[in-house]
């Protein structure tokens, strides 16, 4: 206790004693949804032959950026609601160094391109066109993101033209299912990796939401609310309706209450409590979800509705876990 504590100025710094261990916990790695299981064995081969979080976080999530069936993530996204398919995308390293990109069009692989501009540029934030001017001065190969089968969601979808991110609750095949694991029932990666030596990265990427306003950006490529890292404590991400996240910058709120000693899935329930304290009404017919790993490498999620999941590789473990949820 320093003298400002003492005399009672400022609230003593909770100790993050707790979260000190001998030894690192070993790899592992968690994403968001049932298909964070694909992207985790991505990862895993990174990890398990010794590699740096940071290298499979961005393996990890090209693999889903690259799947053309994948409709929230990569090529073959939704688009927005004037047909162009917008792309978001940030990642943050064990020493706190991060970068995104922010409706960035015609480039698949955009967590690599946000990790580009976190080693090669003075800047954290790329947007739009300067993002894609970056991206291709980089290499990257610039391509039709919109599928046919996109293509022909949007042209329905223009039909009614109505704008409800009722997201994972209507749509999803878990509903009729109770175990996750349906072809529909995907959505933005979050993933999170522990390396070897304790080191944690962490990496977010998503179309957006589907019928977005042309320019709209969510919570995926903001640090702070789609993903945030502190290698002291641990990583978390969110999915789901991202004004809400935006609104609580909810993964460094999830990073700051395991600070204080919150297990992963209670920081993960008490931003989710966050959410439905200041807006009631919109909470109950919106999904968001958070994930979170701390630096013992326990893990734990939690979300307003059912229909979260989220995928855990260890070198024992290779599961789909259904996230608990606040509106039963
Ligand atoms: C967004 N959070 O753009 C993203 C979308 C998402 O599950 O995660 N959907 O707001």
């Amino acid at each position: 206790m320093n003298r400002r504590n003492f005399l009672g100025i400022l609230p003593a710094i909770p100790s993050i004693n707790h979260l000190e261990f001998a030894k690192p916990p070993g790899p592992m790695v968690i994403s968001t949804w049932d298909f964070g299981k694909v992207a985790n064995n991505q990862s895993w081969k990174v990890l398990s032959a010794g590699g740096s979080s940071l290298d499979a976080v961005e393996k990890g999530i090209n693999i889903i950026e690259e799947d053309e069936n994948n409709q929230t993530v990569g090529i073959g996204g939704l688009p927005d609601r004037e047909g162009h398919v917008t792309l978001d995308a940030c990642i943050m390293d064990h020493e706190s160094n991060c970068g995104s990109v922010m409706g960035l069009e015609n480039i698949v692989n955009v967590i690599s391109v946000a990790r580009k501009v976190m080693e090669k540029t003075p800047h954290v934030i790329l947007v739009g066109d300067g993002a894609l001017q970056f991206a291709v001065d980089q290499g990257f190969k610039k391509v039709n993101l919109l599928t046919p089968k996109s293509e022909k969601a949007w042209r329905e979808w223009l039909k009614t033209s109505k704008y409800e991110p009722k997201m994972n609750i209507e749509n999803q095949l878990y509903k009729k299912d109770p175990m996750p694991g349906g072809p529909d029932n995907h959505d933005t990666i979050g993933l999170i990796a522990m390396d070897a030596k304790g080191n944690i990265s962490g990496g977010c990427s998503t179309s957006g939401m589907a019928y977005k306003m042309r320019g709209r950006v969510g919570d995926s490529p903001v640090i702070g609310a789609g993903l945030f890292v502190d290698n002291e404590v641990g990583a978390a991400t969110s999915t789901g309706v991202g004004e809400e996240v935006i609104r609580c910058v909810g993964s460094h709120l999830v990073v700051e209450l395991m600070r204080q000693g919150y297990t992963p899935e209670d920081a993960c329930k008490e931003a989710v409590m966050r959410i439905v304290k200041k807006s009631p009404a919109k909470s109950k017919n919106i999904q968001v979800g958070f994930l979170a790993l701390n630096r013992k490498g326990e893990y734990g999620a939690y979300a307003l509705q059912k229909g979260f999941s989220y995928a855990v590789k260890t070198s024992n473990a290779d599961i789909v876990i259904p996230g608990k949820y606040y509106y039963q």
